[in-house]
């Protein structure tokens, strides 16, 4: 029973829910072998005399599971600094749009940019989440609109995880926007259904989303989406009920959604669906507080329909150019007055749970990969209350610590 790693001398918050909250074992020690959990739990219990070819003294650490940020946008080329000083001085988001800027801005800084481009802009953004204990990441495409782009996108995103050590798990967002000048609608979703089909078979993407918006895909045509994704089996989630309730949440559900993300203007029934279909609720403290929304998500719904609660950045260069996933945890308190157990759940647990991958990664716990954040820190309310501070120790994924 030799193991590779032993981490012991430390609190492990295992995140396992059958030992209720965060799962916390004292005097814990975890073992990993081949990359994965071997052994999780008191350190009076670790098998083989605690034999294993590297041991590690946390010396009182907290050890947590790898955080995982689970919706961004992270690939993507320019930025949207000048249409942040143009809103300071009064112009709205809509003269912004309508003079060729937001979302149609970086689609063109997008299309112009090669895939190197791609990847070499997005790693100082990722460089920021590595450095927070994130191991695995969502990355959304959406800034091309055409065919090749949003595969150069993915492209980009899958190579982020050969130049750095990290998991990335992608998703085709082809109906994020309408192209700018498109009008020809139904063309343009035949397009993007057609690119689903071509995805199904080419494992470029691991997922299907949409942006169900008054400004951008209504039900019907976002239905078009999901049922497009169905027949490519890939599985789907969606931007629902951000800006306004068109039944985003419930039509996620109704496909069996991962995840239905933003959320402020979701209903009740919305939130009950949710719950029926097991659809997590992905919650962007960063956008409602970059676009200053002030109408809250329903948390107090989604608690009672027991809807588990994910936490992510949306890092975007336009609605939230967040890159620090501890920062929205704590905006998820301060701003949604979310728990400290809901919120390392939400960027643990529920987060992989948001992405289908519940199997492999979230929690700590034997057979699972061995991703885990070590933090300096007293006690885990630490990773939530501190604004701008990264109490990061060591990061280790798949058993392995980052060099430091
Ligand atoms: N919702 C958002 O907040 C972002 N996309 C979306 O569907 C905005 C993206 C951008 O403005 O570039
Ligand atoms: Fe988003």
């Amino acid at each position: 029973m030799r193991f590779d790693v032993i981490w012991r001398g430390g609190r492990i918050a295992t995140l396992d829910p059958r030992l209720g909250g965060l799962g916390v074992i004292e005097e814990g020690a975890v073992a990993a072998r081949d990359g994965r959990v071997a052994f999780v739990g008191p350190l009076s219990e670790l098998p083989g005399a605690g034999d294993a070819a590297e041991v590690v003294n946390v010396e009182g650490r907290w050890i947590t599971p790898g955080l995982i940020d689970c919706h961004t946008h992270i690939v993507h080329a320019g930025n949207r600094a000048h249409e942040f000083e143009l809103r300071l001085a009064g112009a709205s988001y809509e003269e912004i749009a309508r003079a060729g800027g937001g979302i149609a801005s970086t689609v063109r800084a997008t299309r112009l940019a090669t895939e190197d481009e791609l990847v070499a802009t997005a790693l100082p953004r990722l460089d920021r989440l590595i450095a927070e204990g994130v191991t695995t990441l969502e990355v959304k495409s959406g800034y091309g609109l055409e065919r090749e782009t949003e595969f150069r996108m993915l492209r980009a995103a899958r190579r982020l995880a050969l130049d750095r050590h990290v998991r990335v798990r992608t998703s085709y967002l082809g109906a994020h926007a309408w192209p700018p000048g498109e009008s020809d609608r139904a063309g343009y979703l035949d397009e993007v259904c057609a690119t689903i089909r071509e995805l199904g078979e080419s494992g470029l993407a691991d997922a299907v989303d949409a942006f169900c918006e008054g400004i951008a895909f209504s039900v019907v045509e976002t239905t078009q989406v999901f049922e497009a994704a169905r027949a490519a089996g890939l599985p789907v989630k969606l931007h629902a009920d951000q800006l306004s309730d068109l039944g985003g949440a419930a039509l996620a559900a109704r496909y069996g959604s991962l995840s239905a993300d933003h959320l402020e203007y979701t209903s009740e029934g919305g939130a009950a669906a949710m719950a029926a279909a097991g659809t997590v609720a992905v919650l962007l403290p960063g956008a409602y507080y970059f676009i200053r929304e002030t109408r809250l998500p329903p948390v107090g719904a989604f608690r009672r329909h027991a809807v588990p609660i994910a936490i992510a950045t949306d890092c975007n260069p336009g609605s939230s150019p967040l890159t620090s996933l501890l920062l929205a945890m704590n905006m998820a308190a301060t701003l949604f007055r979310l728990t400290v157990d809901e919120i390392i759940a939400g960027t643990t647990r529920v987060a992989a749970q948001a992405l289908g991958i519940s199997d492999e990664v979230g929690t700590i716990v034997p057979g699972k990969w061995c991703d885990l954040a070590i933090w300096d820190i007293e006690r885990p309310a630490e990773l939530v209350y501190r604004m701008g501070y990264n109490p990061l120790w060591r990061r280790v994924l798949a058993g392995r610590t980052d060099p430091v």
